[in-house]
C-alpha cells in the first residue's frame, strides 16, 4: 500500500483546528490532529511545505520508520511546531493501520486494560460561590473528579481560564480583539497563595472529603513558592497540583518534592521524552500530562508512558478544548489500553465541532469509551469544515501590576 495524498484542513467551528488527512492507493484514509493553539498556521506550513511532499509514495504501515524519518531526518529536532506536525502524521497512520485491520485502535495497542476511562472536568468561578455552582454543574453532567479554578480578590481575570470569546473587555472598559492581539490579564502571586487554601477549604466543606479535586497553577510559581503552597494545601487532599512551576527547569522540581507530598502533574507544554528525563528518573512527578497532539503522536506517547510506568508514574493526557476530537480520540484509545492510566482531562467540544468531527467515542456518567468503529473512530465532514474558515486568535498573556510579563 502507498500514500497517494495528504491534505491539511484548517477549520474554525468556534475555534481553530488543524487536521491532516492521509489517503492511500487502496482507498483507506487516516486523520491526525495538528492543532497548536495560537500558532496554528506555522504547523500548517510545516506540514504542507515540508512534510507532505515526503509522505507521497511511502508505505503507510511503516509508522515507526516514518516517525524516525520525520524526527531524525529533519536534523532539527523537537519543538511544538515540529512535534505537532509529526503527531498528525503518526496518528493518521495509526488510524489507517487500525482501519485496515478492521479494529478500533486500542486493539492494536494491546487491547483494553479497563472497561472505561475516568475523566475530570473543569469548574471555574469568578468567586467561591460561583465556583461551587460550577462544581455542581460538572457533577450534574456526570463528572466524578473536578479541577477547581477561581478568581482572586483584587485581580480582574480568572486565571488559567480563557473565555473562548474573541472580544474581551479590560477593567477600564477597553475592548480587546483576541483575533488581532492577545488579551492581557493581571497577576499577583502573593494574593493567589493567600487565597487558594480558602477556596479548597470551601470546596471541601461543601462537597466533603471524597470528591477528587485537582488544581492547575499554570506555571506561575517559583519552586520555593510551589513548595510552600504544596505544604499549605496538603490537608485538602488534592488529586494533583498541576504545572506548579515553569517545568522546563526540571531540577526546580527537586525543591518542591522535598517539601510536600501533594501529587504533582506536569507536561502539557512538553513535546519529547527529554523534557521529562529528570522528572521521571528522579520521580519528581506523579502524572505526565502531554497531549498526543503535541508530543509527536501515539508512537512516542506509548513509549513515554511505558518509561513512566517503570517509576510508578501515571498518565494524565492533556484534553482541553484546543485538542480536536481527532486528538481526543487518539488519547482515549491510549487511555483504554495502557496499564498505568491515571485520569483523562475532558472538556468536550461544542455541538458544531462535534458535527464537523463526528466521533465514535462517548462520554457517559463521567467516563469515556472510544467506541468500536475501526481506526480512531473519527470522520471529518469536509464541507462543513470548509464553511467555517480559519480565524486568527491568540492565547492571553499575563502581566504583574508593575507591568512585568509573567507566565500565563
Ligand atoms: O491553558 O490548552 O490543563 N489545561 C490547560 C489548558 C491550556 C490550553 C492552552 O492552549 O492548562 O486549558
Ligand atoms: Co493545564
Amino acid at each position: 500500500m502507498k500514500i497517494v495524498d495528504a491534505q491539511v484542513i484548517v477549520t474554525s467551528p468556534g475555534r481553530n483546528f488543524v487536521t491532516l488527512k492521509i489517503t492511500t492507493d487502496e482507498g483507506f484514509t487516516g486523520l491526525g490532529d495538528a492543532t497548536l493553539n495560537g500558532r496554528e498556521l506555522a504547523v500548517v506550513s510545516y506540514l504542507r511545505d515540508h512534510v507532505v511532499p515526503l509522505l507521497i509514495g511511502l508505505d503507510p504501515h511503516r509508522i515507526e520508520d516514518t516517525w524516525q524519518t520525520l524526527y531524525r531526518g529533519a536534523y532539527w529536532r523537537r519543538g511544538p511546531v515540529t512535534m505537532a506536525a509529526i503527531a498528525a502524521v503518526d496518528v493518521a497512520l495509526w488510524d489507517i493501520k487500525a482501519k485496515v485491520c478492521g479494529q478500533p485502535l486500542y486493539q492494536l495497542l494491546g487491547g483494553a486494560s479497563r472497561e472505561r476511562v475516568r475523566t475530570y472536568g473543569h469548574a471555574n468561578g469568578r468567586d467561591i460561590p460561583e465556583l461551587l455552582d460550577s462544581v455542581r454543574a460538572r457533577l450534574a453532567e456526570g463528572y466524578k473528579s473536578v479541577r477547581v479554578q477561581t478568581g482572586i480578590p483584587g485581580l480582574e481575570t480568572v486565571y488559567g481560564v480563557h473565555s473562548g470569546t474573541a472580544i474581551a473587555e479590560t477593567v477600564d472598559g477597553q475592548r480587546i480583539d483576541a483575533r488581532v492581539r492577545p488579551v492581557v490579564e493581571d497577576w499577583d502571586t502573593g494574593a493567589y497563595l493567600r487565597h487558594l487554601p480558602k477556596v479548597l477549604e470551601a470546596v471541601r466543606h461543601e462537597f466533603g472529603p471524597d470528591l477528587p479535586l485537582l488544581h492547575d497553577a499554570h506555571h506561575r510559581l517559583t519552586p520555593q513558592q510551589a513548595a510552600r503552597l504544596g505544604k499549605t494545601i496538603e490537608p485538602y487532599d488534592l488529586f494533583w497540583l498541576e504545572d506548579c512551576t515553569p517545568a522546563e527547569d526540571q531540577q526546580g522540581l527537586r525543591l518542591v518534592r522535598q517539601h510536600t507530598t501533594v501529587p504533582l502533574a506536569i507536561g502539557e507544554v512538553f513535546n519529547t521524552v527529554f523534557d521529562y528525563q529528570t522528572l521521571i528518573d528522579e520521580r519528581l512527578i506523579d502524572y505526565v500530562r502531554s497531549a498526543v497532539t503535541h508530543f509527536g503522536g501515539v508512537t512516542p506517547m506509548h513509549k513515554l508512558l511505558t518509561y513512566a510506568a517503570g517509576r510508578q508514574i501515571k498518565s494524565a493526557i492533556h484534553g482541553p478544548e484546543d485538542i480536536s476530537p481527532v486528538g481526543m480520540a487518539a488519547a482515549i484509545h491510549l487511555d483504554l489500553a495502557i496499564h498505568n492510566f491515571g485520569i483523562q482531562e475532558y472538556s468536550g467540544h461544542t455541538a458544531l465541532t462535534n458535527e464537523v468531527f463526528r466521533h465514535s467515542y462517548v462520554f457517559d456518567d463521567g467516563y469515556l469509551h472510544p467506541g468500536s468503529a475501526p481506526g480512531l473512530g473519527v470522520e471529518l465532514d469536509e464541507e462543513l469544515a470548509a464553511a467555517h474558515p480559519y480565524q486568527q486568535a491568540y492565547l492571553p498573556m499575563n502581566r504583574l501590576h508593575d507591568g512585568t510579563l509573567h507566565d500565563w
